[in-house]
């Protein structure tokens, strides 16, 4: 687990050094998306109003990781674009394309931090990116009607976009996120320690919004149903090492370098990854997950197998 979090640290610092930082690249679109985003998630009521717009505003927008990787993809595909009027796509001006492709993006982020608000109550979290979570902060009324009010912007959003295949592809995402944390909060023992359940969990509380978003960039520019498919691969592979990568890290990073507690997995009993294949090596280790870690020495004695 070392090893891999030591590798992940110096690629990233490798590729800023070599100018190949990917946020760098869509710096100035990424806030647009950030301007428009505030506009969108303004509410009526004032308490709602504030509870909405608290992880849009500036320093507390996350790592905008689903934007980021959408609207390089969009940059990619637009690079074509002039090949693609034969699919009578072009319909639309670049410009007016490009504003379509940029919606995707919000609309992903406001699912995104949607689910984060109601996982944040879902798990009494305090904290989430380096501030007191929604809930700990409003109340959990609020982290959820905030939640559910997110979640209508983005239909509204999706819906301007007057593409059936694109809504039933981001609104099937809504279902996937829920049934993954459904999921992750009623497993048997066996299925908590099956690398096969952890896979498909983590393709529904991860990938699939990816995943989908990246197909619906691809079918907004235009391209064919086997471009559109490999998008979709493209965001699900994205998404699935993604995930590794985060459950790495809850065990390897900081409360400061994660905006949140670490080792939150294995103390609210969830077991990802790394867990997983050290049961494959020591198989005594099972005894010890399935106590669920309540005792403190128990989460001590599983970081010794790692
Ligand atoms: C209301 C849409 C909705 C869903 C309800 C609670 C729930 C069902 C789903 C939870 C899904 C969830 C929180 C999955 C984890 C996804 C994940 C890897 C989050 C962290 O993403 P980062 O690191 O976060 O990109 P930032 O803060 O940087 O944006």
């Amino acid at each position: 687990v070392r090893r891999i979090s030591h590798q992940i640290h110096h690629e990233r610092n490798s590729m800023i050094e070599e100018e190949l930082d990917p946020f760098s690249l869509v710096a100035d679109e990424l806030s647009i998306v950030a301007n428009r985003l505030r506009a969108m998630v303004v509410a009526e009521v004032p308490k709602l109003a504030s509870a909405a717009e608290y992880f849009f505003k500036m320093g507390v927008e996350g790592k905008r990781f689903r934007p980021t990787v959408l609207l390089l993809m969009a940059s990619a595909f637009n690079i074509d674009l002039p090949k693609l009027a034969p699919h009578g796509v072009t319909d639309s001006s670049p410009s007016e394309l490009r504003t379509r492709q940029q919606c995707i993006a919000e609309i992903t982020e406001m699912i995104h931090v949607a689910s984060l608000l109601h996982d944040d109550v879902l798990d009494d979290a305090e904290t989430r990116r380096g501030i007191g979570s929604l809930n700990y902060v409003m109340g959990n009324k609020l982290a959820v009607l905030a939640g559910d009010f997110l979640l209508s912007r983005a239909c509204v959003a999706l819906a301007s976009l007057k593409n059936t295949e694109v809504v039933t592809l981001l609104a099937k995402v809504v279902e996937h996120l829920v049934t993954g944390e459904t999921m992750q909060m009623t497993t048997t023992s066996d299925e908590r320690c099956s690398m096969e359940y952890y896979m498909q969990k983590t393709f529904y509380k991860t990938a699939s919004l990816i995943s989908n978003s990246c197909k619906a960039i691809a079918i907004l520019t235009g391209q064919t149903a086997e471009v559109s498919t490999l998008a979709y691969e493209y965001g699900r592979n994205l998404g699935l090492a993604f995930q590794l990568i985060d459950d790495v890290l809850d065990f390897t990073g900081t409360s400061a370098s994660l905006g949140k507690g670490s080792l939150s997995d294995i103390r609210h009993g969830i077991i990802t990854a790394p867990l997983l294949f050290a049961m494959e090596e020591f198989p005594q280790l099972r005894t010890v997950v399935d106590r669920g870690f309540d005792n403190p020495e128990d989460v001590d004695l599983a970081l010794d197998y790692l």
